[in-house]
């Protein structure tokens, strides 16, 4: 049995919506972070970084994000949310993969932590704002090489799309949310149009504005 630990709305968004596109039978727990849950002794037992999401399936025990979505892309070829393995497709696929969970994904912890970044709590404002430029600049270039494509793939879609999806809706509070670029907002409407991502949405109780 799979099992996924989530809060709403955090990284354990991607494999949520990757399972519901996938159809597979699976299990969620609540890692309550307004109780500081992520943190306790049974969930660093699970992910000893404290951090959202983690998948269990059957003896694997797996943390991070974007390995967690490979392996469900992975485990489950016929949901066909990554191109064949060793194909140009593939490469593109992961080029996107590590590029989110690197790049946006990681500096996003600068916006929303900003005090892990500092040794002196005064100069997390600034801090903030330096990610906020960075994120900007990061969404304008992904902006750029998605142009007028309907997916990161091209005519394909994959786990990329969805990960981006989440990413955009992360900055939905930023002074420049990247649902201003247009074409991200209308790839965007492309994704939250999938069945299995609004079912997602719903199971966790997110509401609109999605992005
Ligand atoms: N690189 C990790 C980052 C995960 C992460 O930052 N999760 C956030 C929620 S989106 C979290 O657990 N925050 C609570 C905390 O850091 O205490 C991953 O991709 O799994």
């Amino acid at each position: 049995m799979l099992v996924l630990y989530y809060f709403p709305g955090n990284a354990s968004l991607l494999p949520h919506m990757m399972l519901r596109e996938i159809g597979a039978p699976f299990e969620m727990r609540l890692v309550d972070r307004s109780q500081n849950a992520q943190k306790s002794a049974d969930y660093l037992r699970l992910n000893p970084n404290g951090r959202i999401p983690v998948l269990v399936d059957g003896d694997l025990v797996l943390f991070e994000t974007a390995a967690i979505a490979l392996h469900l892309a992975d485990k489950f070829p016929d949901a066909g949310l990554a191109p064949a393995v060793g194909t140009p497709e593939r490469a593109e696929f992961y080029k996107w993969m590590a590029h989110l969970t690197n790049t946006p994904q990681a500096e996003y912890r600068a916006w929303f932590y900003p005090h892990e970044h500092v040794s002196d709590e005064a100069a997390a404002p600034s801090v903030k704002e330096a990610a906020r430029q960075r994120l900007e600049r990061m969404f304008d270039v992904i902006s750029d090489q998605l142009g007028d494509r309907q997916w990161l793939l091209g005519d394909r879609f994959s786990a990329a799309d969805l990960f981006l999806l989440m990413l955009i809706r992360w900055g939905r509070g930023m002074p420049r949310p990247p649902r201003d670029i247009p074409n991200l907002r209308a790839f965007a409407d492309r994704v939250l149009a999938r069945p299995a991502v609004q079912e997602a949405f719903r199971v966790e109780g997110i509401q609109a504005p999605y992005i």
